[in-house]
């Protein structure tokens, strides 16, 4: 169970740490089928090419071309990431913070390995997750285990803390909804971002309206995380949506 003064620092601040939430036997058959996936390179998968972030390869017949940026659904993946993702303690967490007895791990948003490459990589600009989820309610969560230690270096996450809470309006970011750094109210916001610096087996928890950014790997060795969204089982997808057709998953009623 999460202390009172866990659940008050991520109400307030949007985001928690859960150091060591992976135990160690666990972590290791999570990376190994990380990896494994990896070398495997099956699709479905996302390729830095394919994100157009800065830094990204311009296509995929550039150097760097089909560098893997995400091996996606990591739920049909291996069974060793379907264990993480409904992990009692996991559940729990999402339970209390959202209050909400009964939850939902949503299959369309995140869902993957995220990976990050040292000699091909992006940096992600500052965003909310929710800009293109369709929900009744801006009120999800995502957890993102560390497979590996993530540092400035190889481009940890970066978070705004509180900025959930803000109502920000539309001109304050750009065509893609990325927050923009040509306006001073947002430059202000993005003076007090925090790193979000992990070992491995660490769980950063964050809520989908909370602002974030990543930078490039300058490491000599591949940055994996795994993670996966929840949401509460009355904030249903809006019809029509990518998640209204991709499903979740009741943890209490698992495959
Ligand atoms: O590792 C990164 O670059 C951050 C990815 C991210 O923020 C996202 O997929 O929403």
């Amino acid at each position: 169970m999460l202390t009172t003064e866990q659940c008050d620092f991520f109400q307030r601040q949007g985001y928690l740490i859960l150091p060591g939430a992976a135990a160690t036997e666990l972590l290791q058959g999570l990376q190994t089928a990380a990896l494994a996936q990896l070398a495997a390179a099956a699709a479905p998968l996302e390729y830095e090419a394919d994100v157009h972030y800065p830094g990204s390869p311009l296509d995929h017949q550039q150097p760097g071309g089909h560098t893997v940026r995400r091996l996606l659904d990591a739920w049909s993946r291996a069974q060793v990431f379907r264990d993480w993702a409904l992990q009692p303690a996991v559940i729990a967490a999402v339970r209390q913070l959202l209050g909400e007895p009964s939850v939902r791990l949503e299959l369309a948003h995140h869902n993957c390995i995220m990976t990050k490459h040292p000699q091909h990589s992006s940096s992600t600009l500052w965003h909310q997750d929710f800009r293109y989820w369709q929900f009744r309610e801006n009120n999800l969560i995502s957890a993102w285990l560390a497979l590996g230690r993530e540092t400035a270096r190889n481009g940890c996450m970066r978070l705004i803390p509180g900025s959930h809470r803000l109502q920000l309006d539309a001109a304050r970011f750009d065509q893609r909804r990325f927050f923009r750094t040509d306006c001073d109210d947002n430059r202000a916001l993005m003076h007090q971002a925090v790193r979000a610096e992990l070992q491995a087996g660490d769980l950063l928890l964050f809520h989908s309206g909370l602002l974030h950014a990543a930078g490039r790997n300058h490491d000599s060795n591949v940055k994996l995380a795994l993670v996966f969204s929840y949401r509460s089982a009355g904030n249903t997808p809006l019809p029509g949506g990518r998640a209204a057709q991709m499903g979740c998953i009741d943890p209490a009623q698992p495959a």
